[in-house]
Formats: structure tokens, sequence, C-alpha cells
């Protein structure tokens, strides 16, 4: 069985990869592995043959079957990159500590700088008409300038977060992706430059190619 990845049929970002799926397409193409994608719509995604797949109905999904046949599915972006990585060089080094510390990265991107950032792209849609809107915004953004400067800081000048490009490089430049085009990013050279370094690889470009002909297609 070809794996099977859900993604939106209609993406609200109009296909800037902004959507998680984009995050398991890439793992995909540094892994050197393919999927079948099967497009879902925002009314699918809460019926029960999707709620089936993912508890809180959202996207990505994964379905695949390993090689005694058995089933296996999985939710939560973090879940399906790692459990891609673990099977490719290309993501995850073999040494056990340098893997570990890849591992710290992805969850770091996940737990300590993807909450802030996703919220403040929300609170920027849904509550601009909101009483707390500034203050609101305000925070999140003191909360992202903090993180970014402590990121940068570690970074230093090298091109990858620790040793070769890893899935915690990946992990961590889909989440930082959110910010491009705005201040926050833009003050940190080095960081703006570590996503420009990752959006130039060829995986990442077939992955992002791929997703924005899905918009295009529904467009
Ligand atoms: N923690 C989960 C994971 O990492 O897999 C979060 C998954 C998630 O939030 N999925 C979103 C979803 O299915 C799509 S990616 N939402 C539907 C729902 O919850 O009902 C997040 C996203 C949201 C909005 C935009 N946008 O507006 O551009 C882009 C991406």
């Amino acid at each position: 069985m070809t794996p099977i990845l859900t993604a939106f049929e209609r993406s609200p970002d109009r296909g800037q990869g902004l959507a998680r799926d984009m995050r398991v397409r890439w793992a995909l193409e540094e892994a050197g592995r393919t999927c079948d994608v099967r497009l879902v719509s925002f009314d699918a995604l809460k019926a029960p043959a999707h709620l089936a797949l993912s508890p809180f109905g959202q996207i990505p999904t994964w379905e695949e079957a390993d090689a005694d046949g058995r089933r296996l599915v999985l939710f939560e972006s973090g879940a399906i990159v790692l459990h891609i990585a673990e099977t490719s060089p290309a993501l995850l080094p073999a040494d056990p500590n340098a893997r570990a510390r890849a591992i710290s990265w992805l969850f770091a991107a996940l737990n300590t700088l993807e909450p802030p950032i996703f919220d403040r792209d929300m609170v920027r849609i849904l509550e601009r008409d909101q009483p707390w809107f500034e203050a609101r915004l305000a925070a999140l953004e003191e909360t992202i300038a903090r993180r970014l400067a402590q990121l940068a800081a570690r970074l230093g000048q090298a091109d990858w977060l620790d040793g070769d490009f890893s899935a915690g490089d990946l992990m961590m430049v889909t989440v930082l992706r959110r910010l491009n085009g705005s201040r926050l990013l833009a003050e940190h050279k080095t960081l703006a430059a570590y996503v420009a370094r990752a959006e130039a690889r060829p995986a990442f470009r077939r992955a992002f190619a791929a997703q924005r002909a899905v918009f295009d297609a529904a467009d």
C-alpha cells in the first residue's frame, strides 16, 4: 500500500505552503519517498470517516501498511514527520546523541516556537475587532521576539541548528516561514537566511510546488 497523506482540498493559505501537510510533503521529499495525497474538504474533516483518522478532525493524517500488511494510522504532523525521519538518514543522524538532539529541535519548533507564531496569525485574522486585539498581539510579538533572539543566538553563523540538516531544521523552518515578510524575522538576518537556505533545498521546492498545484487546480 502506498502511504496516504491527507491535505486541504482548498487551503486557506492560498498555496503558500503554510498548512501542516507541507512539512510531511517536505520530509518525504528529503527522504526520497512518495505517497498518495487524499484531499479533504472542511466538511469532510468533521465527518466520521476522517474523525476515525484524526480525533480532532484535522489534516494532516497518514495511513500506511507495514511489511506485514498491518495498517498504521497517524495524526499530528510532528508524529508523522518523526515517523518518516526515523527511516531516513537524510532527516535524522545515525549517532544516537545527535539523533536525540535533532528530535529536541523538532519538539522545540512545535512546542516553543509554533504556539505564539501560529497564534499571532490567528489573532490577526480572527480577533482584529476585539477590544483586547492590540494588547494580545503585542504580548505574542514580545514572546516571539524573545524566542527568535534566543534561537538566533544558538544558530550563530551555522547553516543548521546542529550539524547537518535534520528533521529539526525542517520543522523549525516550517514554523518560521509563517514570519516571512515580517519585521520580527527580518530583524534577525541569520534566521531569515536560515529560512531562505532551507527553502532553496530541492526537496522543499518540490514539496512546495506539489501543494501549490493543488491550490492552483482548485482556484
Ligand atoms: N497539531 C496538529 C498538527 O501539527 O498536525 C495541528 C493540525 C492543524 O492545525 N491542522 C489544521 C486543520 O486541519 C490545518 S493546518 N484545521 C482544521 C480544523 O482544525 O478544523 C493549520 C492552518 C490553519 C489555517 C491556515 N490558514 O488560514 O492559512 C493555514 C494552516
